[in-house]
């Protein structure tokens, strides 16, 4: 599991040379967002469990066949594992946000998900809209913190789109 910092040590580590200009401009940008950082994870934690029954309220609202008899998320068990799985997305996201790198989503979340989802027919276009529905209240929570550049807390949920949405090659 890596950070923006441990990151970019590797990197110049690899190549054997000493921070440039570009390393020590990344490195000003992350520690200078750090506070903004911890705050927005301040700001989520403690409406974690709102936000998720909220993203899933709206999810169900605008794609209600998920949870008619036939839907992905028809039964209570599976409904409850789709909001599970929204509340795994939200706090993996919460830490990718104080990391400044999406590599912990690489590794403990998106590894084989794609093919998880597959074999049990989750379907991918929803939970990619559950997690964009979730980007957005989170932004709303956010701002409505006060924290002022929040241009950050994109990051990680749309890394997670963009990997689960990337077709086989
Ligand atoms: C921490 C990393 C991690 C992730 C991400 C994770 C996801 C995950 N979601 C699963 C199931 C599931 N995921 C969903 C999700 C949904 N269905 C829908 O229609 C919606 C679009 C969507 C919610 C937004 C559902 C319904 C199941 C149960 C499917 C089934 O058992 O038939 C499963 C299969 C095993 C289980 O049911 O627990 C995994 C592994 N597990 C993990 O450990």
């Amino acid at each position: 599991m890596r950070d923006a910092v441990t990151t970019l040590i590797k990197n110049y580590d690899v190549a054997g040379r000493y921070f440039d200009r570009n390393a020590l401009d990344s490195l000003k940008s992350y520690f200078e967002s750090g506070t903004a950082r911890v705050q927005a994870a301040a700001a989520i934690n403690s409406n974690a469990a709102a936000l998720v029954k909220r993203a899933g309220a709206k999810l169900f609202e605008e794609l209600p066949e998920l949870i008619r008899p036939g839907g992905n998320a028809y039964t209570t068990r599976r409904f409850a594992a789709c909001l599970r799985d929204m509340d795994y997305y939200l706090r993996y996201a919460t830490y990718a946000l104080v990391a400044g790198n999406t590599n912990v989503l690489d590794e403990r979340v998106l590894q084989g998900l794609r093919e998880t989802y597959n074999s049990l027919s989750v379907p991918i276009g929803p939970t990619v809209r559950g997690v964009q529905i979730l980007k957005d209240l989170v932004k709303e929570q956010v701002a409505g913190a006060g924290i002022a550049n929040i241009a950050f807390v994109d990051e990680p949920f749309d890394h997670i789109t963009r990997e689960l949405s990337e077709r086989d090659i």
